[in-house]
C-alpha cells in the first residue's frame, strides 16, 4: 500500500497539465482504479486483516483525492497568471482624441457664472419650468390686466376654458423659483437662479428658449449700493478685465422699485468687443430693489427686510464673450460649430485657475 502511495502522489505532483491530472484520477480512485479494486478484494480478506486494511486503504483514498484537489487548483491558477500575462492592458495610454466631445458656450457661461456668485456666497437654486399663473406673474406684481403678461409672448399650456381653475404657462422667466426660495428659505436670502425660460419670439435676436440667471440677496441692511458692487464684481470677473465702468440707467420692472438697467462701458472696434474701455454702452443687465409686494409674496416682512435682485441673459453674454455671431446657431447642433465654439471638459472655470482657458 506504501508503494501505491508513493508511486500515486508523486505522478500527482509532477503532473504538467489538467488532462494528464484527470488521467491520474481515473487510474488510481476511479471505478476500475487501482485502488478503486483494492478495496473490492476487501470481501475476500479475514476480518482481521479486514480490519486493519480497510480502514488503510480509505485513508490512501483520501490523501489521494487531497492530492489531487490541491494539484488541480495549482494548475489553474498558473493557467490563469499565464492568461493576465497575455491580456495586459497599459491604462495610462491616452484616450481616443476623435471621439471627444465638448463643452457648449452656454454650458461654460452657465458655470462661469454660477461660479463668480458662488464666490460672492450665492447658492444656486432651481425650480419647475411649467409653472402656475401665480408664480409666474401675480406673486411677481405682474397682475392679471398688466400689460407685461402680453408683452411676454407667454406660452400658455392648452386647457378649455375653467375660471376655477388658472392655466399654466411656461415660465417667461427665473423670479418664480425665487419667490419658491424666498418661502422655503425665508430670510436672510442669497441665491441666484440660472435656467431655461421660454418666450414666443423667434428672429435674428430672440429664440423661443433661452436661458438666464436671476439673482437675489434679502437681509436687513440690503441697498442698491451693495447691488452696484456686487455687479461691478461680477462683470470685472466674468470679461476678465481688471477695470470697468458700469452706468446705472432709469428703467421699469413691474418686480423692483427702484429699477435701473445696467450698460458696461466697451469699444467695437474691427468687429471686436473690449470691455471697460472705448465710448460705447453696452446692456447687459437689469436690476433694482425688490418690490415690497413682491417680498411679501414670497412670505417675507417688508417692513424688516429689504432686496436686490438683477437678471441677465446667458445666451446673450456668451455671444459677447466667445464672438459668437449668430444666436440661432447655439441650437442647430451642427457638429463642426461645437467643435469650433466648444469647450474643453476636463478645463472646469474657476477663480483661481480661469474662467476660460
Ligand atoms: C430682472 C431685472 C430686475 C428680478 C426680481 C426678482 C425677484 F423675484 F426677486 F423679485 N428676481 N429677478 C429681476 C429684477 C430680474 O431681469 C432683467
Amino acid at each position: 500500500m506504501d508503494d501505491l502511495r508513493k508511486k500515486y502522489l508523486s505522478l500527482i505532483s509532477g503532473a504538467l497539465d489538467e488532462t494528464t491530472l484527470e488521467e491520474l484520477r481515473v487510474q488510481a480512485v476511479g471505478k476500475k482504479g487501482e485502488i478503486s479494486s483494492r478495496m473490492r478484494s476487501l470481501g475476500k480478506m479475514t476480518p482481521e486483516e479486514r480490519q486493519k486494511a480497510g480502514p488503510a486503504l480509505n485513508a490512501l483514498k483520501d490523501e489521494v483525492n487531497s492530492a489531487l484537489a490541491a494539484k488541480k487548483m495549482a494548475l489553474s491558477d498558473a493557467a490563469l497568471e499565464e492568461r493576465l500575462k497575455g491580456e495586459w492592458l497599459d491604462v495610462t495610454l491616452p484616450s481616443r482624441g476623435a471621439r471627444q466631445g465638448s463643452i457648449h458656450p452656454i454650458s461654460q457661461v452657465w458655470d462661469e457664472v454660477t461660479e463668480i456668485f458662488a464666490d460672492m456666497g450665492f447658492s444656486v437654486a432651481e425650480g419647475p419650468q411649467i409653472e402656475s399663473d401665480w408664480y409666474n406673474f401675480d406673486a411677481l406684481n405682474i397682475p392679471g390686466h398688466h400689460p407685461a403678461r402680453a408683452e411676454m409672448d407667454t406660452f400658455y399650456t392648452h386647457r378649455e376654458h375653467d375660471d376655477d381653475r388658472p392655466p399654466h404657462v411656461l415660465r417667461t422667466h427665473t423670479s418664480p423659483v425665487q419667490i419658491r426660495s424666498m418661502e422655503k428659505i425665508g430670510a436672510p436670502l442669497r441665491i441666484i437662479c440660472p435656467g431655461r425660460v421660454y418666450r414666443a419670439d423667434y428672429d435674428q435676436t430672440h429664440t423661443p428658449m433661452f436661458h438666464q440667471v436671476e439673482g437675489l440677496a434679502v437681509d436687513t441692511d440690503v441697498s442698491m449700493a451693495n447691488l452696484k458692487w456686487c455687479l461691478e464684481e461680477f462683470v470685472k470677473a466674468f470679461f476678465e478685465v481688471d477695470n470697468v465702468e458700469l452706468r446705472f440707467r432709469a428703467s421699469h420692472f413691474p418686480f423692483t422699485e427702484p429699477s435701473a438697467e445696467v450698460d458696461i462701458r466697451c469699444s467695437w472696434s474691427g468687429g471686436q468687443l473690449k470691455v471697460g474701455e472705448g465710448d460705447d454702452w453696452m446692456e447687459v443687465l437689469g436690476s433694482g430693489m425688490v418690490h415690497p409686494k413682491v417680498l411679501q409674496a414670497g412670505g417675507i416682512d417688508p417692513k424688516v427686510f429689504q432686496g436686490f435682485a438683477f437678471g441677465l441673459g446667458i445666451d446673450r453674454i456668451a455671444m459677447l464673450k466667445y464672438g459668437v455671431p449668430d444666436l440661432r446657431a447655439f441650437f442647430d447642433s451642427d457638429l463642426r460649430w461645437l467643435r469650433h465654439y466648444g469647450f474643453n471638459a476636463l478645463d472646469k472655470p474657476g477663480l483661481v485657475s480661469g474662467l476660460s482657458q
